[in-house]
């Protein structure tokens, strides 16, 4: 070894450092692609075990819900930390944080946000819920336009992976259960996955005293107040689905009411019958 071997070493370095440097700033080389945002796509499943209710001369139609998660990205909703009291479509909380929704890219990293509503502690069902998430309605003659029999406040919920909604154990590895805890900083709905609430929960229920038998349809609109963004725009195809019906016969021929289902809303894969193996 020479020392101007030596030398042409360290110069041939101090190049390719240079040519590195060069090579990662952004006049030398395309500027990388921008984050690509996987957006969740909410959907209602159809509503389930439709059941009537008597309690204390009121009746009452009870039903299980399940939201499933179609889009290619997760729901992921995050608190605001500070808590304080608030009210949601007239009713009172006492504890309340402000709810972001983060939209990840593929590699889980967030790539932009949107304001999604509160979250709140539900004393009845002892957790954190996030407002908004549905809202549920009886009408009669059409779904759409028919008049209102019956409705509800917005419905409530707290987002966990409850019910894995594809078929193979591929598709489970690849999206797996992600969203464990009803609290108040972090819930979500990962790809793939639904969540229930059974027909015995409060609230689960619409009120039909006195409705005279017939036909009627029962509603539910997902996302209402539009808390999650389902797609770049308003007009993407995750924000035109989350209406879902189906279509009773009430009966009052014995002592009391029953229902029976005779129609529904078009649905795809587990929109259709997730709700049936709860
Ligand atoms: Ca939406
Ligand atoms: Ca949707
Ligand atoms: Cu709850």
């Amino acid at each position: 070894m020479t020392r101007k071997t030596g030398i042409t070493v360290i110069s041939l370095l101090a190049l390719v450092f240079t040519l590195v440097l060069a090579g990662s700033s952004s006049a030398g080389k395309p500027a990388p692609p921008p984050p690509q945002a996987l957006y969740p796509d909410v959907v209602e499943a159809l509503p389930d075990h439709l059941q009537i209710q008597n309690d204390h001369q009121r009746e009452w139609l009870r039903f299980t819900t399940t939201h499933i998660n179609f889009g290619p990205g997760n729901l992921q909703i995050r608190g605001g930390g500070q808590i304080a009291p608030c009210d949601i479509d007239g009713i009172h909380y006492d504890q309340c944080t402000v709810a972001t929704q983060e939209i990840l890219d593929a590699n889980g990293t967030v790539v932009q946000t949107h304001p999604a509503g509160v979250a709140f502690f539900h004393p009845e069902h002892n957790h954190w819920h996030q407002s908004g998430v549905a809202a549920f309605k009886i009408k009669s003659g059409n779904p759409v336009s028919g008049p209102e029999v019956a409705s509800g406040v917005k419905i409530t919920f707290c987002f966990v992976d409850v019910v894995f909604t594809g078929v193979t154990g591929t598709e489970k590895k690849q999206t797996p259960r992600t969203y464990f805890e009803c609290n108040g900083d972090f819930q979500g709905l990962a790809v793939g996955w639904g969540d229930s609430y059974h027909q015995s929960t409060p609230l689960q229920e619409l009120e039909v005293t006195g409705l005279p038998a017939g036909d009627y349809y029962l509603t539910h609109q997902a996302d209402p107040d539009n808390h999650w963004l389902e797609g770049p725009t308003s007009t993407s195809p995750g924000e035109l689905n989350n209406f879902a019906w189906v279509k009773f016969h009430l009966s009052r021929t014995g002592a009391n009411p029953e229902v029976t289902v005779v129609d529904h809303s078009p649905c795809t894969g587990a929109q259709c019958d997730v709700g049936a193996n709860p």
